[in-house]
């Protein structure tokens, strides 16, 4: 028996937040690619779109109007997945057909009253903005939901359906699966170890260095070991910070920084505003001890070789697991490679 090489041959790799399995094959990537290459024609679009319910000024389908905003604005998401109702649930159902009433609240916050630009594209200290509202409406919705997430679904690839710079926090009284794993799997590493699983993840990385695309004094973007989607990356803080309220000023500027930087390399992987899903976890509400967390965020951007081609999540791996062909050391060197100048700026 060969002894197995990570960069040559299949293996799987154990995800230790969730408990579940990514099989890759980077022997793949030496076929050769027959599909076709193009990229994206981006379309321009106007500072201000009459037509966009989320500019301000504009009325939206409720019938109610953008106040005249000038930084940022959060309001009741007029299409709410979830209701800040109770309901009595049935009793005596069948346990095969098991349900459940969770009281929440969704809310859109737009970024920027500017419709042409996209978070990498703001000033520092837009995105200084946006992570203050970020950490403001988690404190404020963890005193009443055990569970605050917020997340930006960015790019018609990702079913979103307006371009204006916008992300939406769903708040809900019940930890959803994604966090429920990792809530069991931080919170058993804890006991078995003393000590905490992604503190212990960021600086392995950080000494490492082969998955990180880069790293600044509070914070490192790293291509997780376990990673699914092709250029998949984790936000990690330096310091204990449990959730979004717990960074202080400083993280707060640094991560606007890092943010700008780690998105524009995203963009200009294939030049064009990349696609993703960014979410932030962080420590439960209510009365949880949460010192197994450690604030984090998911990037999940579904492009994989071009701005038009893209991972498909089907076959094997809707039907067994997750399975990529690019390594997550190479997409993180790639990423690493990139300048910090935004295509748009040089063009
Ligand atoms: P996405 O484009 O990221 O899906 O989100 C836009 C959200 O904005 C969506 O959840 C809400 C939709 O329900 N929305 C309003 O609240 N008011 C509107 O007038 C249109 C869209
Ligand atoms: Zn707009």
């Amino acid at each position: 028996m060969s002894p197995l090489s990570i960069s040559d041959h299949p293996h799987r790799r154990l995800n230790p937040l969730t408990g579940e399995w990514v099989l890759n094959s980077p022997h793949r990537t030496k076929r050769p690619w027959q599909g076709k290459e193009e990229s994206a024609a981006l379309a321009e679009l106007p500072r201000y779109d009459r037509d966009c319910y989320l500019c301000p000024g504009n009325k939206r389908a409720n019938g109610e109007i953008n106040p005249d905003y000038r930084n940022t604005f959060v309001f009741e998401n007029d299409f709410s997945a979830l209701l800040d109702e109770s309901y009595e649930i049935p009793q005596n159902s069948h346990p095969l057909l098991r349900i459940a009433a969770p009281r929440g609240l969704c809310r859109v916050v737009c970024f920027s009253p500017r419709h042409d630009l996209t978070l990498p594209e703001l000033e520092t200290d837009e995105i200084r903005q946006v992570i203050d509202i970020w950490a403001d409406q988690v404190e404020e919705l963890k005193q009443q939901f055990q569970w605050v997430q917020v997340f930006e679904n960015k790019g018609a690839l990702m079913g979103c359906s307006n371009p204006h710079p916008h992300c939406q926090i769903w708040a809900i009284d019940t930890i959803p699966n994604e966090p429920a794993k990792e809530h069991r799997s931080l919170k058993a590493y804890q006991q078995q170890n003393n000590s905490n699983l992604l503190i212990d993840y960021q600086r392995l990385e950080s000494e490492k260095g082969e998955r990180t695309i880069i790293e600044n004094e509070h914070w490192l973007a790293v291509v997780p070991f376990w990673a699914i989607w092709p250029f998949e990356s984790l936000i990690l803080p330096k310091r204990h910070v449990r959730d979004l309220p717990e960074l202080n000023s400083v993280e707060r500027l640094s991560l606007a920084g890092f943010m700008k930087r780690l998105l524009t390399r995203y963009d200009n992987l294939f030049n064009t505003h990349f696609p993703y899903s960014l979410g932030w976890h962080g420590a439960p509400g209510m009365d949880e001890n949460g010192d197994h967390w450690l604030l984090h965020a998911h990037i999940y951007p579904p492009l994989l070789r071009s701005a038009t081609i893209r991972k498909f999540m089907v076959g094997f791996e809707t039907m067994a697991e997750p399975q990529r062909d690019l390594t997550p050391e190479q997409a993180a060197e790639r990423l690493r490679l990139l300048s910090e100048i935004h295509f748009k700026q040089k063009t």
